[in-house]
């Protein structure tokens, strides 16, 4: 990290927590760190800014919490990220920042304000949005508030306002050198180890993530990840990942580690490498990531075991071929040969599903839930299809009239589906999706291999009240 001179700018960087807008915060059941903060955080703080990161959404906290953060803190600058599905409790986030203090420069980023960079402004309590990758954009804007230049219209890859319009400013070219940014600002965070990950992702021990690569070249229609990151493929090299793996393990104590990169195994040798870093090293970790069933072998999957690796998520989503064909150019031979050879090297897959594509059928969509026992894996997933702003879906669904509401918090692939299908009413999708976790879960190897996964107690509470509602819906498929 270069040597820098203090900057008189503070920057208070924002997860907004999930339910504010409702009117009443949750601590959602699972959580990780937040990266996209981090990284961002690192790169100001290397600047020379003073920076904090409040974490709300993990921690449940309230706009009252919020609120007297800001009071505490008294930045120049509050930066809040947000998915699609916190982009209505981003904005109250912003609103209790601006009623504090209307002069602080509020900015957001991530997913949604990526996709929907206006909707933020228009708003009125958000001043700048940024388009994708923040760690540069966020840097220069903190420099033009530091010299008190309020005039963004030099800084590229943002939406800001001027004389009660909207200014676009030319997108910023994406970041190749991964290696060069500094790795996330894990110290920030009140505690490393306090995030509770999702089940199916592994095992039990001190828990942080990595990102080790941006960009994805496939462009499955449902996705909006190529509209964040960009479809070129960019990636850290093994060495500099290693450091961070040595890093969080020797600073932290972290034993287990979620590689949270889109699709982690695209690069196979870089993968390979990685895993026989990770041995040659002696480091003591386990870990899971995302793959694709057209981007594992079995060279690769027995590196990823002997390194560690615990379980393996996998984008399968239909049971039907042709439907699979369409969105993601693979077939259920392909699928089931991955899914053996992950369970042959005696590495956990879980399986993403989905219903609701355009083309679904009450047929196809039995298909998946036969599928889907059919195959060895841990566990399994099973969402209504989302059109998330950014992907083609929503592209399609905004073509086709079929977007139903733009109640964001409705984006969360649980409820019934936002959007409209053709042929399928939103309960026959909502109730193949609880058909499918009945179906799948109510099978008693399932259960006690499930059971051997949980972390905390509370995690049984959430997984018994979960059953139950799912026990209580009619039976429509
Ligand atoms: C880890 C993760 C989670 C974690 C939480 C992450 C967290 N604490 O933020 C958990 C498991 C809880 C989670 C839950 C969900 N997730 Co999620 N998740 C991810 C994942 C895998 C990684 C996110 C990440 O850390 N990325 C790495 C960082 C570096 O990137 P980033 O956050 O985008 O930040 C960069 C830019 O966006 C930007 N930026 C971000 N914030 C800000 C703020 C400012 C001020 C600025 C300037 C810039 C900026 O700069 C950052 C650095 O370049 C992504 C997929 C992916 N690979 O990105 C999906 C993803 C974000 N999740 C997604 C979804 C849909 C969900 C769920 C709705 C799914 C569900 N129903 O279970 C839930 C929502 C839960 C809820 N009720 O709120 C979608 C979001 C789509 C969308 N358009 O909104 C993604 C993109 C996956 C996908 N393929 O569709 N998720
Ligand atoms: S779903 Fe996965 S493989 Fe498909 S475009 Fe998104 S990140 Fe890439």
């Amino acid at each position: 990290m270069e040597f820098c001179l203090t900057k008189k700018t503070r920057v208070l960087l924002i997860s907004p927590t999930n339910g504010l807008y409702a009117g009443s915060p949750v601590r959602p059941k699972f959580q990780t760190h937040p990266l996209g903060l981090l990284y961002i955080a690192s790169v100001l703080e290397g600047a020379g800014f003073e920076v904090g990161i409040y974490d709300a959404y993990s921690f449940g906290h309230t706009l009252g919490d919020i609120k007297a953060e800001v009071e505490r803190f008294r930045p120049q600058i509050v930066g809040i990220t947000a998915m699609t599905i916190l982009a209505k409790d981003a904005y109250r986030t912003a609103e209790t920042v601006k009623g504090i203090d209307a002069s602080i420069t509020v900015v957001m980023g991530g997913s949604h304000s990526t996709a929907m960079p206006d909707e933020a402004l228009e708003t009125g309590h958000i001043d700048i949005s940024v388009i994708g990758e923040g760690e540069d954009t966020m840097h220069e804007i903190s420099e033009a508030v530091e010299r008190g230049d309020l005039d963004f219209s030099q800084i590229n890859g943002i939406v800001f306002k001027r004389d009660g319009g909207f200014i676009r400013t030319p997108a910023r070219a994406r970041s190749e050198a991964l290696d060069e940014i500094p790795f996330p600002a894990y110290h920030l965070l009140p505690s490393v180890s306090d995030y509770n990950p999702p089940p199916h992702w592994g095992k039990k021990g001190r828990f942080a993530a990595i990102l080790t690569c941006r960009g994805c070249p496939y462009k499955c229609p449902f996705c909006s990840v190529t509209r964040d990151w960009g479809r070129k493929y960019r990636y850290r090299s093994p060495e500099n990942v290693l450091d961070e793996l040595e890093y969080l393990n020797k600073t932290y104590g972290v034993t287990y580690v979620s590689i949270r990169d889109s699709v982690f195994t695209l690069h196979k040798q870089r993968a390979i490498d990685i895993c026989k870093g990770i041995v040659d090293r002696g480091l003591k970790i386990t870990w899971n990531c995302n793959a694709r069933v057209n981007e594992v072998s079995e060279e690769l999957l027995s590196w990823m075991k002997k390194a560690g690796c615990k379980a393996i998520q996998y984008g399968i989503e239909s049971g039907n071929d042709e439907l699979l064909a369409q969105f993601k150019g693979v077939d259920k031979a392909l699928i089931t040969r991955a899914i053996d050879m992950t369970s042959k090297q005696g590495i956990e897959s879980h399986g993403y599903f989905m219903f609701g594509l355009p083309g679904e059928t009450k047929d196809t969509m039995k298909e998946t839930m036969e599928f889907a026992k059919t195959l060895k894996l841990h566990s399994a997933g099973f969402t209504s299809v989302t059109p998330f702003p950014g992907s083609d879906l929503w592209d399609y669904c905004e073509d086709n009239d079929l977007i139903l509401t733009r109640d964001w918090s409705k984006y969360d692939f649980k409820e019934k589906p936002p959007s409209r299908h053709k042929t399928l009413s939103p309960e026959d999708i909502y109730d193949a999706q609880k058909a499918a976790f009945r179906m799948f879960y109510l099978r008693p190897k399932v259960v006690l291999r499930f059971l051997k996964n949980v972390r905390r107690p509370n995690d049984l509470l959430n997984y018994f009240f979960g059953a139950m509602i799912n026990l209580r819906k009619k039976k429509n498929v």
